[in-house]
């Protein structure tokens, strides 16, 4: 049990058909929901670590808290910073102990994302830690998008090989129609698959990283609606595009929507129905459960991930 680099979890996805789940942690229940999921799963894991959750949580409180869920559970844990805008912080991580830094050039022009990546790649194994990177441009995408738009923010597969060839990052986050949040799509849901298939034949052993892959189940929305919520025309990845993905290089999802749904959702019951509690642990204790659960069926069902420790 100890905090560990993505690198052998990686190994093992890449041969098989099942990826890693990241998981976003901000408090103290989400990470003791998403371990204990883990550890019912027996599954490999990322915990992830914006620098929202940095400035929400500390940077301080988060590694504590991290480290006491290893310590708690027994887990490996591999502990990621997620979208790190630049050199400084992604040294900030390293230094702190994190064994996993994204760097994210993607919205630099081709050559500053490789010189940037570059000096975040030599830093962080020089210090033990790996790399992720980000080629091409997350954002949401209609379906009838032109192919020369597509271009202009999908990941470019010659790019891509360039990319990880020259940098000698560990992973490589892509753009092929995912975005964050619980708005994905304007029409029906669209990943371009083709375009996956191609990077992964170009770069086979290079570990894939899908953002944006919260499938924002329709019972959460309608239950977050139901309690007062007011969140129309969410739409996510379905679950058999990002099962579908993990066919061609994916090795590791980011879910991030998905448990601030399942969460907001059972907080907001909880509060509709007993509207006398007070008492934050009435309502962050089955919120901390629906975590548990959402993270649980994401594993099992979703990343084919259990019992890949
Ligand atoms: N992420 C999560 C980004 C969270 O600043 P912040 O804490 O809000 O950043 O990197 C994802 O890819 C999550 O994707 P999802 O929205 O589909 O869950
Ligand atoms: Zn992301």
């Amino acid at each position: 049990m100890a905090l560990v680099t993505t690198k052998d979890m990686f190994e093992k996805a890449l041969k098989s058909d099942y990826a890693v789940g990241a998981f976003n942690v901000n408090n103290m229940e989400i990470i003791q929901g998403i371990v204990e999921a883990a550890q019912e799963e027996n599954a490999p894991l990322i915990l992830q670590v914006s620098a929202g959750a940095r400035k929400y949580a500390k940077p301080a409180y988060l590694l504590k808290l991290v480290e006491a869920a290893i310590l708690d559970t027994g887990l490996d844990i591999a502990l990621h910073l997620d979208h790190g805008e630049d050199f400084d912080i992604c040294k900030k991580c390293v230094d702190d102990g994190f064994t996993s830094v994204m760097i994210d050039g993607s919205k630099y022009p081709l050559e500053e994302n490789i010189r940037l990546t570059k000096e975040v790649v030599d830093y962080a194994h020089a210090h033990g830690a790996v790399v992720e990177a980000e080629l091409g441009k997350l954002a949401g995408i209609e379906d009838n998008i032109k192919v020369d738009a597509k271009n202009a923010t999908f990941t470019v597969p010659e790019e891509a090989a360039e990319f990880v060839a020259k940098t000698g990052v560990d992973s490589l986050a892509i753009a092929i129609g995912t975005s964050h949040g619980a708005f994905k799509f304007k029409g029906d849901p669209y990943l371009d698959f083709e375009r996956l298939q191609e990077i992964h034949k170009l770069i086979p052993d290079t570990p894939l990283v899908l953002h944006g892959a919260s499938t924002v189940l329709p019972e959460f929305v309608a239950k977050c609606n139901e309690f007062g919520g007011n969140i129309p025309g969410a739409q996510g990845v379905p679950e058999e595009m990002i099962r579908e993905s993990t066919k061609y290089g994916i090795c590791k999802v980011n879910i991030d929507t998905d448990l601030r749904l399942a969460m907001t959702a059972e907080i907001r019951k909880h509060l509709i129905e007993h509207p006398a509690d007070f008492d934050p642990r009435k309502y962050l204790a089955p919120a901390r459960d629906a975590i548990r659960g959402m993270v649980q069926h994401k594993i099992k069902n979703v990343l084919n991930a259990s019992n890949q420790r």
